[in-house]
């Protein structure tokens, strides 16, 4: 325990010294409006097929937004869940079971009660059956006030499990007008969800070598939520929320999709270990400011465990008393060189270094490589190098884990307080 809250307060401090940030409270007040999208990963981002691209509204929306290609999803076997905690709770998900399950009894400092404790409203939205990764409960404690599940919906657009991405972001932002300002709407998509395969309808893209086949289906399903999420842009626009709110989006895990010649074929490039890593690991983060500032590229490595000390730092809402992980990814000062993105494995990377851990467990057989000239869709050199240059890397990786594991498990966020 004693271990635990000085790690928690270091991170505390590391996040209190980017109070005097200009970017501290630069958007006070705005609403926020975050979207996890099923299975998406960033390796779709301004890719195309035969000319067309798979994603043209999202690659039209990085023109007035932030976009980090080398951020990272951090799940392990929850999933969906863990996606969630990590964006929401910034803390690391468990080696075995979701935290939504294991310990939906237990304290959390979170996004939605943080937002709340400083006047906001909070409400959580998903087309599905309430009580799935027993969000219910877990909904209830960290401290959002409504959670609008699949019966609060009109199935006028069935589409695999429930409801179509379409109408379901249509739906959701005629209940966000309904919503007292400032809020937080916390919105996860479903209809990209494995298997993949929509509905003829709803097939608008020509996947060509890929047709037929499950990562044809996946480019279908992503191009379909692409176009929702530009159907529901211009419903933010016309309902006046756009420039008073914070749109943010990330993915939430892989595709689950282990062949990797088709996404080879894609990229037009082989892709080795670390290529795949970054491609399995990768998921888009793209935040649209209320002024359209900052737009660009941000090469820095994150991942989702940052989303919300970004958001209450953009907000203004010190966050270095909680009990949280993750570090602000926009700042007005340089990203901090010693960030790293650890991942459940025990793996981390610092955009200079990728440390991967053996599958054996054996430490001769962990892999550190150096890599440089990261892009969007793979590294481009990665080079194998002395072990000890992950040495402490790998250490600190680990301490993360046990901080984040305790207070999880022994329910220690009250105490750390
Ligand atoms: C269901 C959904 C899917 O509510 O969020 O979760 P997943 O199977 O992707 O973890």
């Amino acid at each position: 325990e004693t271990e635990a809250k000085q790690w928690f307060q270091t991170r505390g401090e590391v996040r209190g010294q980017l109070e005097s940030d200009a970017l501290f409270g630069k958007y006070k007040g705005k609403n926020v409006i975050m979207i996890q999208l099923e299975a998406f990963q960033n390796f779709v981002i301004n890719s195309s097929i035969g000319g067309v691209p798979i994603t043209p509204n999202m690659n039209k929306l990085l023109e007035s937004s932030l976009y980090f290609p080398n951020f990272y999803h951090q799940t392990a076997q929850g999933r969906t869940s863990d996606a969630d905690l990590a964006a929401n709770v910034s803390l690391q998900p468990l080696p075995t079971g979701s935290v939504f399950i294991r310990y939906a009894q237990h304290q959390y400092d979170s996004m939605p009660q943080t937002l709340r404790d400083n006047g906001y409203t909070a409400a959580a939205f998903h087309a599905y059956d309430g009580g799935f990764w027993n969000r219910n409960m877990m909904y209830d404690q960290l401290g959002y006030e409504k959670f609008y599940s699949k019966k609060d919906f009109t199935m006028n657009e069935p589409i695999g499990w429930s409801l179509g991405d379409k109408s379901f972001f249509q739906q959701s932002v005629q209940k966000m007008t309904q919503e007292k300002e400032p809020f937080y709407s916390f919105m996860i998509s479903l209809s990209s969800h494995h298997p993949y395969k929509l509905p003829q309808s709803a097939q608008t893209l020509d996947t060509k070598q890929f047709k037929g086949t499950m990562f044809g289906d996946y480019l279908e399903a992503v191009h379909y939520v692409d176009a929702s999420l530009g159907t529901m842009i211009d419903a933010l626009k016309q309902a006046g929320l756009w420039d008073k709110s914070i749109f943010l989006f990330y993915g939430d895990h892989d595709n689950s999709i282990s062949d990797w010649k088709p996404f080879e074929s894609l990229l037009g490039q082989s892709l080795d270990e670390t290529e795949r890593f970054r491609i399995l690991k990768g998921v888009p983060l793209i935040v649209h400011l209320p002024d359209d500032a900052r737009a660009g590229t941000y090469e820095q490595p994150g991942g989702q465990l940052d989303i919300t000390p970004t958001i209450l730092h953009l907000l203004g809402i010190a966050s270095s008393d909680k009990v949280m992980i993750g570090t602000p990814l926009i700042t007005a000062a340089p990203p901090r060189a010693d960030k790293k993105v650890v991942f459940r494995s025990g793996a981390y990377t610092d955009g200079s270094v990728l440390y991967l851990p053996a599958e054996d467990g054996l430490p001769e057989h962990s892999k550190c490589y150096s890599i440089t000239g990261t892009g969007a869709t793979g590294t481009k050199h990665a080079q194998l190098t002395d072990q000890s240059v992950c040495h402490t890397g790998a250490q600190e990786a680990r301490k993360e884990l046990e901080a984040s594991d305790l207070v999880v498990e022994y329910n220690l966020v009250l105490q750390l307080h």
